[in-house]
């Protein structure tokens, strides 16, 4: 008989208890901040304690929003009274409004939705590979798809087998063939590696988990342009670039330029469920027939209007503006500090970064120090640390943040 008593739990009383806990029974696949959450509000989190940090890494650009969103909030209690799931056997009354409403904010003409990043990016590969065949004619089974160096597109196999990063991809093959890994930012480079059967340039428009690494100017548009020479398509992964968080709907919108396959994730439920999607066009999403592809919960009526409300508030409370005007703003406080700990900064609206020297002692501790003060930061390899707090920011906060980040370099306690 099992017992139920244990599904009936009291909640647990000090971090130490939920820290212990996670480390005797959970997978050790993370090292978080030894920091246990259990309520947020717009730019704020609270701690089982009751302590208040300013999220300075919106769950990787998840809760572009804010931490929830009471408009968001009311759509998913409304709709989860309603009707959740209804798998894509049936129809149900929010996909079509979903469709209409992401395909004329971003310009596309069809729409694929799906739950994770990764699921999205998987979709990509999978239409851009039966493109090739079907619409290219590259011969069955030798389609190439090009990707970058330091990319991060996910964690499944497919994806982490083109990973260039040794803890991604160690240990978890065999992998898939037809990638070709080019350096990125260097459009020399894609270019000399299209070859006849190349049906896809797979990019992220700013790298993430490389460190926020912007590529040179004109790269985008240049890499569009050998798309399109080619006859080979363009996917780019907006999965966290997208949806505001560098101060433009699409940060392909920075270069003027429109992918064949643009994937949004992450912010597209706000954070309040996984919701993902791959936006497209006829000639290229149109390969797809039914049987060829699909997923339970892709696109179920919960998800579709998590994510309408989410696309709303984005634009109606000008959180895209908002990202843009208070992005510039922190990045010029966070570059105006003088402190020999400062490699660089750089982003673009509220994606930003500070990369230490590497003689600083390393990112994490600055992480913990800023803890310590009340602001929550990622460091992302040894010597750099993203700021990417929801898009509500103010400017006092904005201000704030840059005080406790020169606080943190000067008294490294
Ligand atoms: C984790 C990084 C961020 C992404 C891009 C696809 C996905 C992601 C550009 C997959 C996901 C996450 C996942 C998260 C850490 C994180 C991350 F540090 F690893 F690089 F955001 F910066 N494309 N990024 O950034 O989306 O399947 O996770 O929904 O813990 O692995 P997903």
């Amino acid at each position: 008989m099992t017992d139920h008593a244990v599904l009936d739990r009291p909640a647990l009383s000090t971090p130490q208890d939920y820290i212990a806990a996670e480390a005797r029974l959970g997978a050790r696949n993370y090292k978080p901040l030894d920091v246990v959450l259990s309520r947020g509000e717009g730019v704020y989190v609270w701690d089982v304690e009751g302590k208040r940090y300013l999220d300075g890494l919106s769950a990787y650009s998840a809760v572009n929003q804010g931490h929830c969103h009471p408009k968001i909030l009311a759509a998913m209690t409304e709709q989860a009274g309603k009707l959740t799931l209804t798998s894509r056997a049936f129809r149900n009354d929010q996909l079509a409004l979903f469709y209409e409403e992401i395909c004329a904010l971003t310009g596309s003409h069809r729409a694929l939705p799906m739950n994770s990043g990764a699921e999205a990016v998987e979709s990509a590969l999978k239409v851009a590979r039966k493109w090739g065949y079907e619409v290219k004619g590259v011969p069955a089974d030798q389609a190439e798809i090009i990707v970058c160096s330091e990319n991060f597109h996910g964690r499944t196999l497919a994806i982490v087998g083109f990973s260039t990063d040794a803890q991604a991809r160690g240990g978890f093959g065999p992998f898939a063939p037809g990638f070709r890994v080019v350096p990125f930012g260097d459009a020399a480079a894609l270019e000399a590696a299209i070859t006849p059967n190349t049906v896809a340039v797979l990019a992220e428009p700013i790298q993430g988990e490389a460190g926020v690494i912007i590529p040179p100017a004109g790269y985008l548009k240049t890499a569009r342009e050998l798309c399109t020479r080619h006859n080979v398509i363009l996917i780019l992964d907006e999965i966290q670039t997208g949806l505001g968080r560098t101060g433009k709907l699409l940060a392909e919108e920075h270069e003027g330029v429109e992918a064949d396959l643009t994937l949004v994730g992450k912010a597209l439920s706000g954070g309040f469920y996984p919701v993902s999607a791959v936006l497209s066009n006829d000639a290229v999403l149109g390969v797809l027939k039914p049987g060829e592809h699909g997923s339970t919960f892709g696109g179920n009526p919960l998800a579709c209007a998590v994510a309408r409300a989410a696309l709303k508030v984005l634009v109606e409370e000008d959180m895209i503006g908002n990202a843009q005007r208070i992005g510039d703003r922190l990045q010029a406080s966070l570059a105006g500090i003088r402190h020999d700990a400062i490699k660089e900064v750089r982003g673009r609206g509220l994606m930003l970064a500070v990369e230490l020297h590497r003689e600083a002692g390393g990112a994490r501790r600055v992480c913990e120090n800023l803890q310590r003060r009340g602001l929550l930061c990622k460091e992302t390899h040894e010597h750099t640390i993203r700021i990417a707090p929801p898009l509500v920011l103010t400017a006092d906060q904005a201000d704030w943040i840059a005080e406790q980040f020169e606080a943190a370099l000067r008294d490294p306690t």
